[in-house]
């Protein structure tokens, strides 16, 4: 099973507001169908749940928000979920949309429903969730972060590949030459990044991929532009971009 996170900031513009980037979904959709084996999709919010979220003032942590913010935010991601799937059916795939109320309890995933979310992978239908704003109890919401849902997963499914499709062609070393780190062993590289989002941007991602990666599973960072990478990874494990390689 692979397991694909397709970034906010490849799937919109981030620099406007409620602008997708529908023709880098269309050329990532195109290419997934080029994979031939059970596969779990997990997008972000970019300019559609972001922009909302800093409107409203809404983060990751647990809070009494704006309850109108909350269903703003949910709004918005339905909205951007949507322009997704309509990509892929009409590229004749088939997803399964799942916001993550389906398998989250709280801030806990509900591990029988994760799982049966493997078996709709396997029926060869692709399951596709997103970042979202959340209920948690007691008045209280968060955001939870797209990359958090791809942590949760790989605990439960240890998918053979974990895939973050960025606007970048991975992690750098240094941000002004763009030196490609292409492989870590198990160590966490220091990142500096300008941008923040409300989930913590580039930063969020090398946590949860270190995570990841400390399971003892393989995590690869990819140019979504470039999406015939992800289809080289999974299939003759051509690494063209940053890969974590478990302990
Ligand atoms: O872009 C957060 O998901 P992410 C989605 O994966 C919202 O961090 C609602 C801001």
């Amino acid at each position: 099973m692979i397991l694909i996170k397709l970034g906010g900031s490849i799937i919109t513009n981030k620099e406007k507001a409620l602008s997708p980037r529908r023709k880098t979904i269309e050329k990532i959709v195109k290419n997934l169908k080029k994979i031939d084996e059970p596969i779990i999709i997990v997008h972000g919010g970019g300019s559609y749940g972001h922009y909302w979220s800093v409107k409203y003032d809404m983060h990751t942590k647990e809070r009494k928000y704006d309850l109108r913010g909350v269903s703003i935010v949910k709004n918005s991601m339905i909205e951007l979920n949507k322009i997704i799937l309509d990509s892929m059916i009409k590229n004749k795939l088939s997803p399964y949309c799942l916001p993550p109320t389906d398998f989250m309890s709280g801030n806990k995933p509900i591990s029988k429903k994760v799982t049966e979310i493997e078996k709709i992978a396997k029926s060869g239908m692709i399951p596709v969730t997103f970042g979202d704003a959340l209920w948690y109890g007691q008045n209280k919401t968060y955001i939870l972060s797209g990359d958090k849902i791809m942590t949760h997963f790989a605990k439960i499914l240890k998918p053979k590949l974990t895939i973050f499709a960025l606007n970048e062609d991975g992690l750098y070393s240094d941000l002004k030459s763009k030196k490609l780190i292409r492989e870590l062993k198990g160590e966490r590289p220091l990142i500096s990044e300008n941008k923040m989002d409300v989930t913590g941007g580039m930063t969020r991602k090398v946590e949860e991929a270190t995570k990841i990666a400390k399971m003892g599973l393989k995590v690869f960072f990819v140019n979504g532009n470039k999406p015939e990478r992800i289809v080289k990874a999974v299939k003759n494990k051509r690494f063209e971009g940053t890969l974590f390689r478990g302990k």
